[in-house]
């Protein structure tokens, strides 16, 4: 998963402190008969406490380089793109890097002119030159560059998608992201946590939130949007490859803030289509294990806050159970999808969730707790 810009940084990073350690001898001299040149004033005991990079320096910091590098893979890494937007955003990123790096070179070898080929007093018409030309000229017109370079991937970035795309609401809820798709014909189809995407199709999300503000992110796929109370933005975006990435909230929304996130599932066309009947669907009915959960359920209030289509169960303060069982995560992000998982959220809310706005079922008998996990996880 390296990109090869990062794969080529970490080499020069390599060799530049492989450098370092041969020419070192040679560098400490000079620097030291620089030194004493220039600053007579300097006592020597100072000069001597500036040691050339030692060889545990250097596998520090290629150590430190090769864990940086590999930070930037996974699935939820912008510079591993796998949607439009988040691969022109890579682009523009590498670009800076690139450039960086060359003016970075080109002040640092103005400074060893200066410092050690040739020190001394210069004219001053020419220094004046180069504080103009590269104190103001240059920057000016760099950023200038990169202005319009970041402006022109704008309109592209925020363009809307075809008039016939999938078109997705996604209301960022305290601590939780309600989903609903707007399939061409029939009900809106409600889930939470989860996206599933269609690869390489355009797709619009309308993104909106009931009280506070947070923001919308699937660094792998593009760039993030608020999501504002009394309004809706538009996001668009289309996945290019396959796999599951993840999303976050990117702005302080409360106390589980850290703790709403999401999955992103990328799927083929075909296999999307079948998911996205299946979920259409009311919940399966229950096997004669998960019956007496289904009861509890029922019987417990679950439902004042839950819907799961098929039951007499409309609850929409928290998010649609019809199938919970089929998500890759519980809780935003935050446990797995298994049995012992449903127990632990049911009974422990509080604990791992803080500030949830579910009440915990701790004190039913364990026996209640694991009938109920058993009907959830049964939900798919
Ligand atoms: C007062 C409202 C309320 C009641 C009552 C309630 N819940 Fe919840 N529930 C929520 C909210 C809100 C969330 C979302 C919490 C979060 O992730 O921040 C939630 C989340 C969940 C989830 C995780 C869903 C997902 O998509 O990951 C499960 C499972 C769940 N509740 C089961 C239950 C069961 C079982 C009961 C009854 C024993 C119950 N809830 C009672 C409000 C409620
Ligand atoms: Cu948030």
């Amino acid at each position: 998963m390296q990109n090869p810009v990062t794969a080529t940084i970490l080499g020069i990073v390599a060799e530049l402190s492989a450098f370092g350690r041969l020419k070192s001898r040679r560098f400490e001299c000079l620097w030291i008969k620089q030194g004493i040149k220039q600053f007579h004033a300097v006592p020597s005991a100072r000069l001597g406490s500036i040691r050339p990079p030692r060889r545990s320096t250097s596998l520090v910091l290629i150590f430190a380089s090769v864990w940086l590098v590999l930070g930037c893979g996974g699935p939820q890494s912008t510079l591993d793109p796998a949607g439009r937007g988040a691969e022109q955003i890579a682009e523009l990123f590498w670009w800076l890097v690139a450039v960086s790096i060359l003016i970075w070179l080109l002040v640092v070898g103005l400074a060893v002119y200066a410092g050690w080929i040739r020190p001394g007093v210069h004219h001053y018409r020419k220094a004046n030159l180069l504080i103009i030309g590269g104190g103001a000229v240059f920057p000016t017109l760099a950023l200038a560059v990169y202005l319009s370079y970041g402006l022109a991937l704008m309109p592209g970035l925020l363009a809307p998608a075809p008039e016939d795309s999938l078109k997705i609401t996604v209301s960022g809820e305290q601590w939780w992201w309600r989903v609903r798709y707007h399939p061409p014909s029939g009900e809106p189809i409600e889930l939470a946590n989860e996206i599933r995407l269609p690869v390489g199709e355009p797709v619009d999300l309308f993104l909106a939130s009931p009280d506070v503000i947070h923001s919308f992110w699937i660094p792998s796929l593009t760039g993030k949007m608020d999501m504002v109370p009394g309004r809706v933005n538009r996001l668009t975006l289309e996945a290019t490859k396959t796999g599951v990435y993840h999303g976050v909230c990117a702005e302080y929304c409360g106390t589980a803030h850290a703790l709403m996130k999401f999955h992103v599932v990328v799927m083929e066309p075909e296999a999307f289509a079948a998911w996205l009947e299946h979920q259409a669907r009311p919940a399966s009915r229950p096997k004669k294990m998960a019956a007496r959960g289904q009861e509890l359920f029922l019987i417990h209030g679950c439902s004042a806050c839950h819907t799961v289509r098929g039951l007499p169960a409309n609850g929409r303060v928290g998010p649609d159970l019809t199938h919970v069982g089929s998500r890759v995560s519980l809780g935003a992000g935050i446990l797995p999808n298994d049995p012992t998982a449903f127990l632990r959220w049911v009974a422990h809310t509080e604990e791992l969730k803080p500030g949830v706005h579910m009440p915990e079922f701790g004190m039913l008998p364990k026996e209640d707790l694991q009938a109920l996990a058993i009907f959830l996880e049964g939900l798919e």
